[in-house]
């Protein structure tokens, strides 16, 4: 009897007690009740997930014995952090715990008992903790009204629906792949006004919105005191102080995330549902260079195309492996010596004017920095006559837009120094790729000094491959020519001076000759060959039925002119003047790839197999960077061997690239739609079923032309019937690269049918098998009917660039 009474009452006991004794593993439980814990142990198994499955939170892994408490995107590929509640006290892999204790905080222990971390809801009536569908961590009481919210803290990122308000900030994190806090601010300044900045250890500088301008002149208000902004779920933010921006791919269904980069840069991410990889949708600064701060003291910034730092010559990196760390100079600089001042064309350092002056002389502007001790260099623009001398030098660009000279005071003892010669040497995107914030007293480590070793051979680790990384992957040798007043680099990324620049009417009449010699004609205007004063020769195109503002041409133009990429066609200007609006570029001397590719044997020789492979990286190379590393919404959306340039050396040049810009948004459409003569093969299906464009539309009509290269010859060349229907053709396609995928599959490495039946005939079998049979491979992955399924550009692009070194010397 009484055995019995024992028995039941612990029957009763487990019966009674809350949903909490629902199996801990398995990962589906959205809720935690008093007394329920994870443990860092199980951090792969035991997480919180939101009831939808789009969010969990858990213990997350930042080094081999480093976990903080985190909240991330489960389907993003590489389980991207939204929130972190310890971010700069990551606690340890072994006898951590989160808990959400019985007196109603949810609370972080350290494996020794240390609470690193709590929420303020004890003696509350917290009742539960649970993860919502939005993202937001909750302790809510019995009633279900919230009394501590993760929206309230947040960490880098802004989700949709939560707000930035005046108590609460966005911190950057510290380097890439590091939760530590860094140093860029997203917040709400004194004046209402949301603001990006630097808030460094030695300066403090706001760089957005335009630092140069009024709060009115950048379109905002400092009179709504409210300070409130957020992103709501169709991708568009807007704050009190009427900041307003919306993503590129606008819309519901599509999860996204606000962040403040490591970089500085403010960016909204929408993540690939296909391949859980993010993509930028829009950017508070379009030129990564105008963030401040990111190339430290003297540090000097480029864009090549990642974000690279370098000290002028004279100065030295103070510690390569930061570069927020800057340059030191070699050479000191003492009062009352005699000095000249080196001159550094068509630079900038942004900032530390301790005069401002117009209409100065040269001479006046040079005086003013010679008599103060403390004047390191002074900017001056020609023509204005404006000059700023400076008493430090900070946020270097070159570079600049604006036209304005450095000259830097240099003692004389110091012979020759050319301080525009830059010397990128290896040093390359490090920015910010630092160690230095992790300390031991993370650790609290009493007797357990096995954790500090794993961590520091973590680091290490960590360090020499980023090393290899670097050198790898950044050996392009920088050579500068102050003379020829340019940088480059073996890639190609020239880095011009001369200007983008706007154009009169009657200066291209003149250049072009009263616009006599015609080169041809688009799907968007006639283009005409010109000669400028300098000797170089343009391509002027007249774009028809354009009837946007002159304003609105201008500001897409300013977009358009800092495109630069060895791919790219060149754009040197513009005109914009009643009705006429044109566009200048460089002149592509050897005509389009459809004329050299399936030229009918007049003459013009044969596309080899080397040059066919080149192009292919060449033009994915152009499309990955207009994709992914400048303004990162451009698609292109017109890709074709008309639109792909060869120049002396047949490297290739995308042209066409900013049309879509100008056009504005149903752009692709009415591009597809105003070509109706024989270029349809190119089009992606999404066309056809008006789904949303994206990049992927680009990667589809990339994946035609690379099957073009390999064949020789147009695709609805060879699909074609009798039939001149244009769904038919495309039935055909598919149906081709079906027997493709098929053929693929079945043949595996055997690849003799394929220079039978696909590859160019007139190449006679000159190709490399390994190079043709990847990239036909490339090319159907690239046609695929799923958007989500294509690869995005970049993959594309490195895919090819691995098939580089294997070929066999078998091309010609
Ligand atoms: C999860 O995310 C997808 C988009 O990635 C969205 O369509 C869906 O509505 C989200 N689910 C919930 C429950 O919010
Ligand atoms: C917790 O909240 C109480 C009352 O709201 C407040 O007095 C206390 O200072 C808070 N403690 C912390 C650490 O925030
Ligand atoms: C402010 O708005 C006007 C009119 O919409 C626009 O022309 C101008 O470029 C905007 N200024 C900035 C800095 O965005
Ligand atoms: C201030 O901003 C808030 C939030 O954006 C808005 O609701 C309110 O109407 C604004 N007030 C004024 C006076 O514009
Ligand atoms: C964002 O989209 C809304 C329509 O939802 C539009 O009214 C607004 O002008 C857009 N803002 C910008 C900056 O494009
Ligand atoms: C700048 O320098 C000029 C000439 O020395 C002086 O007249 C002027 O007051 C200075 N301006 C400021 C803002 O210090
Ligand atoms: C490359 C780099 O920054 N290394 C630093 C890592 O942190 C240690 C300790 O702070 C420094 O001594 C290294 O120089």
């Amino acid at each position: 009897m009484r055995v019995h009474t024992i028995l039941s009452s612990v029957f009763l006991l487990l019966a009674s007690l809350p949903s909490s004794a629902r199996p801990a593993s398995g990962g589906g439980r959205s809720t935690l009740w008093r007394g329920d814990s994870i443990a860092v142990e199980d951090a792969s198994g035991d997480v919180l997930v939101s009831p939808g499955g789009n969010f969990s939170c858990g213990f997350y892994k930042v080094a081999t014995n480093a976990y903080t408490f985190a909240i991330w995107f489960a389907r993003s590929a590489d389980a991207t952090v939204a929130w972190t509640a310890n971010r700069d006290a990551p606690i340890n892999g072994r006898g951590s715990r989160a808990g959400f204790r019985k007196d109603g905080s949810l609370v972080l222990q350290d494996f020794d008992g240390r609470v690193v971390w709590w929420t303020n809801t004890s003696g509350a009536q917290a009742d539960r903790v649970q993860l919502l569908d939005t993202g937001n961590l909750v302790v809510a009481d019995a009633a279900g009204s919230t009394l501590w919210q993760s929206f309230d803290w947040p960490t880098d990122t802004l989700l949709p629906e939560q707000p930035i308000t005046r108590y609460k900030r966005l911190v950057s994190a510290s380097a890439r792949g590091l939760p530590y806090s860094g140093y860029y601010n997203f917040y709400f300044d004194s004046n209402n006004i949301l603001n990006l900045i630097y808030d460094g250890p030695e300066i403090s500088s706001n760089y957005w919105p335009d630092p140069f301008k009024q709060w009115w002149q950048n379109n905002r208000t400092a009179y709504n005191g409210s300070r409130y902004g957020s992103l709501d779920r169709y991708g568009a933010f807007r704050a009190s102080d009427h900041t307003q921006f919306n993503a590129s791919d606008m819309g519901e269904g599509v999860t996204r995330r606000l962040t403040l980069d490591y970089d500085g840069n403010l960016r909204l991410y929408s993540l690939d549902g296909g391949d859980g990889s993010w993509h930028v949708t829009w950017a508070a600064l379009p030129r990564p260079c105008d963030v401040h701060g990111v190339c430290g003291r003297y540090g000097v910034c480029a864009y090549l195309p990642s974000l690279a730092c370098s000290c002028p010559e004279g100065f030295v990196a103070s510690d390569a492996g930061d570069w927020s760390k800057g340059c030191r100079r070699e050479f000191d600089l003492r009062c009352g010596e005699p000095v000249y001042f080196a001159e550094m064309p068509s630079f900038d350092f942004w900032g530390f004017d301790f005069n401002y002056t117009q209409g100065l002389t040269m001479e006046t502007c040079r005086q003013m920095c010679l008599d103060d001790c403390n004047c390191e260099a002074f900017g001056y623009k020609m023509g204005t006559g404006e000059c700023y001398p400076k008493i430090s030098l900070w946020n270097g660009r070159a570079p600049n837009i604006i036209k304005q000279n450095i000259f830097l005071k240099v003692p004389t003892r110091i012979k020759n120094l050319s301080p525009a010669v830059l010397d990128f040497h290896g040093h390359a995107c490090t920015v910010h790729e630092q160690n230095a914030s992790v300390s031991a007293s993370y650790f609290h480590v009493r007797g357990n000094k096995i954790n500090f070793i794993y961590f520091y051979s973590f680091l290490a680790v960590a360090f020499v491959v980023e090393a290899i990384f670097i050198v790898v992957g950044y050996l392009f040798v920088f050579r500068a020519d102050p003379a020829a007043g340019r940088v480059r680099d073996e890639e190609g990324y020239a880095l011009l001076f001369s200007q983008f620049r706007r154009f009169t009417y009657d200066e291209l009449s003149d250049v072009t000759g009263k616009f006599a010699e015609k080169l041809g004609r688009g799907a968007s205007g006639t283009v005409y060959k010109g000669v400028l004063d300098d000797g170089r020769s343009i391509a002027v195109k007249q774009l028809d039925d354009l009837t946007q503002a002159d304003e609105v041409f201008r500001s897409e133009m300013s977009v358009i002119g800092r495109i630069n990429h060895m791919n790219l066609v060149r754009m040197w200007g513009y005109c914009s003047e009643h009705s006429h609006r044109i566009l200048v570029s460089e002149f592509v001397e050897n005509g389009s790839l459809d004329k050299a590719l399936f030229g009918d044997g007049d003459g013009s020789a044969l596309l080899g197999w080397h040059s066919r492979y080149k192009i292919a990286v060449g033009v994915a190379k152009g499309l990955a960077y207009l994709h992914h590393e400048c303004l990162e919404w451009i698609v292109h959306c017109d890709v074709k061997p008309e639109n792909i340039l060869l120049d002396g050396e047949l490297d290739p040049k995308i042209t066409d690239f900013g049309l879509v810009k100008l056009l504005s948004r149903d752009a692709c459409g009415r591009l597809v739609l105003s070509r109706a003569q024989g270029t349809r093969g190119y089009i992606a299906p999404e066309w056809a079923m008006s789904l949303p464009i994206t990049g992927k539309a680009d990667v589809y009509s990339f994946g035609v032309v690379l099957l073009e290269l390999i064949r020789g010859q147009r695709v609805c060349d060879w699909v074609v019937d009798s039939r001149e229907e244009e769904d038919d053709a495309r039935v055909d396609f598919q149906r081709l690269v079906a027997w493709l995928r098929e053929k693929m599959k079945r043949d595996g490495e055997s690849s003799s049918w394929m220079e039978e039946k696909f590859v160019d005939p007139r190449l006679r079998g000159d190709f490399s098998h390994l190079q043709a049979a990847a990239m036909l491979e490339l090319a159907v992955a690239c046609v695929d009917d799923d958007p989500n399924r294509r690869p995005s550009m970049n993959a594309v692009l490195q895919e090819l660039l691995s098939l580089e070194d294997d070929a066999p010397v078998r091309y010609a």
